[in-house]
């Protein structure tokens, strides 16, 4: 493995395979190529993007194929994820299923108490979908750390019953990525 400053990064497992039971509607063995979280300030100003782009499609993340984000302390974005394979985006495919999936964000790092993140949207049966989520940037001061980005599969709508949504261990992740992040100090 290259030894880079995206070691953190290349640390987390992905896994890009698309969901494949039975009684999905996805398209059969459709690989999430790229993943993306725009984070747009409320305050106004530019919109943040961590991608990951598989580039070499090779279903790991590899150098050069994280981008991670830079936020303001202080300051609150609302988040949108969007998932493409190689022959478009394929966001919508995944929000037709949301009742069988979750996006579960986890900080690591200097942004555990700094960076929190709260769903804004829900799914068929009315639990956290997260496509869509409020970031909240508390403190003043700058910070290193790390945001994870799962989506899990729950295999069917009955699996999801928990109000939070969490995830075993054991359940499928279509998408699992972390990225770099990095807190400037507030005005
Ligand atoms: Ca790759």
């Amino acid at each position: 493995m290259q030894r880079s400053t995206l070691v953190l990064a290349l640390l987390a497992a992905l896994t890009a395979t698309g969901c494949d039971s039975a009684g999905d509607t996805t398209d059969e063995g459709e690989v999430i190529a790229k993943v993306t979280y725009t984070l747009t300030p409320s305050g106004g100003g530019t919109a943040q993007v961590a991608t990951f782009n598989d580039a070499n499609r090779n279903g790991v993340v590899d150098s050069g194929e994280i981008t991670g984000v830079t936020l303001v302390a202080g300051e609150t974005y609302t988040g949108v994820v969007a998932a493409f394979g190689s022959s478009g985006e394929i966001t919508n495919e995944i929000v037709a299923e949301n009742d069988e999936h979750a996006f579960v964000y986890t900080v690591g790092g200097e942004m555990v108490g700094r960076l929190a993140l709260s769903s804004t949207d829900n799914d068929a049966g009315g639990l956290p979908f997260r496509r869509t989520t409020t970031a909240t940037v508390a403190g003043s001061t700058a910070a290193t750390g790390t945001l994870q980005l799962e989506l899990v599969h729950f295999g069917s709508a009955a699996g999801k019953t928990a109000t939070s949504g969490v995830p075993t261990a054991a359940m499928e992740r279509d998408v699992n990525v972390t990225f770099p992040v990095t807190i400037a100090a507030g005005m």
